[in-house]
């Protein structure tokens, strides 16, 4: 049985693998989690005891992370600050867990010769035009736009430099937008539909034509578990499910299955910097490791979110007035 150390597990998409992971392999799960404003142990709640720790802390720091690495075979790299509009506004954190926390990782990773993945964005290629025909592979150049995404380069980079300068026994993916159950309020897709059902009309930045590549987070945990068991150390693999749409269609999309009027929605000041297209290229995962994607169909993923967070509300609703208060001041 292996033991997995998950940073960042009480978060949107590190709570779903370790779902995932519980309910698809015999692994034992210990979480490292600071349980920041994004982290919520509701997420964990009812996971079998036998097969499941949380431990609550930093990954910034070394001792608590040397202590834990030890005692695990591989560590799967979630935790993050994630949001791009709090990185606008407050870059700092970025900083410190985004970096320093990944750095402080793979030093424990390195000394205890430990198997090391890390989860990355694929915000980090910049973004592309909307008439491009290319999508991002594997090669396409760094050129992050916002502090998070920079943060989030930053820690690929060290990444690699410890595989190729120390044997980190490393692999790293770089995923498209994710969708799906105990996704913060924050987020674009959550934010409109729990405003939706509060009676408050969705948000869109700018026009609404940026274009994002949705993938249901349950494909993102079984892609990992593919590249952790069979992805070739030091190489990269990019996570995508062909789910290209633009903010405006899927704001729509959320009204009508929602039985609202689809124009029924704000347009609000947009993000400074804001990314125009991400769009993925995953035929190297595909052709390499086999894995496809087992919730393709955005629609139907989109209404059982929607029936998840209407199902839910004692999950979401303590952070919802304060998220708002705080897009207000932002005009946003
Ligand atoms: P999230 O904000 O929902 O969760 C982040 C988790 O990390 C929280 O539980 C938080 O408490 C924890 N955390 C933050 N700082 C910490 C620290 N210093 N020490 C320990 N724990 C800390 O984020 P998410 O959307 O689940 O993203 C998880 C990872 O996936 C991130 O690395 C992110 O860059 C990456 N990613 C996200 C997306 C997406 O669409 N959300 C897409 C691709 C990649
Ligand atoms: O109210 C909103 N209205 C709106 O139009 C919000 C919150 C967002 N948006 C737009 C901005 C983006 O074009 O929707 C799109 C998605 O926004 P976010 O949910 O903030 O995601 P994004 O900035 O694309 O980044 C996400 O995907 C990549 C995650 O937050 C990152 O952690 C991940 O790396």
């Amino acid at each position: 049985m292996q033991r997995l150390l998950v940073t960042g597990g009480a978060g949107f998409i590190g709570a779903s693998f370790v779902h995932y992971v519980l309910e698809n392999t015999d692994a034992h799960v210990t979480v490292l989690d600071k349980l920041t404003y994004a982290g919520n142990l509701d997420s964990l709640a009812g996971l079998p005891a036998e097969r499941f720790e949380f431990v609550q802390g930093d990954i910034c720091d070394a001792g608590l992370v040397d202590r834990l690495v030890a005692g695990c075979d591989v560590v799967v790299h979630y935790a993050a600050e994630s949001h791009n509009d709090n990185s606008l506004h407050d870059p700092r954190p970025f900083l410190d867990t985004n970096i320093i926390g990944t750095y402080t990782l793979i030093e424990a990773a390195r000394k205890h010769s430990r198997r090391f993945h890390h989860i990355s964005t694929d915000e980090v290629y910049g973004d592309l035009e909307l008439d491009d025909p290319e999508r991002f592979t594997e090669n396409t150049p760094y050129n992050p736009s916002s502090p998070y995404s920079s943060t989030k380069a930053g820690s690929d980079l060290l990444v690699r430099a410890w595989v190729r300068s120390f044997g980190l026994q490393a692999t790293l993916s770089n995923c498209s937008n994710n969708y799906g159950p105990y996704q913060h309020v924050e987020k674009f897709i959550p934010r409109q539909i729990t405003n939706v059902i509060d009676g408050i009309r969705p948000k869109l930045y700018g026009k609404g034509e940026n274009v994002r590549d949705w993938i249901h987070a349950n494909d993102h945990s079984s892609a990992v578990l593919a590249i952790i068991a069979k992805g070739r150390i030091g190489e990269t693999y990019l996570i995508g499910a062909g789910g290209e749409k633009n903010n405006k269609d899927v704001v729509e999309l959320i009204l009508k299955l929602m039985g609202q009027a689809p124009d029924d929605y704000d347009h609000v000041v947009d993000r400074p910097g804001h990314d125009v297209r991400y769009a993925i290229d995953s035929t190297k995962l595909r052709d390499e490791l086999g894995w496809t994607p087992r919730f393709p169909h955005f629609d139907a993923g989109l209404e059982d979110t929607i029936r998840w967070y209407r199902n839910n509300e004692d999950w979401w609703r303590p952070q919802k007035a304060a998220t708002e208060a705080r897009y207000t001041e932002q005009g946003q």
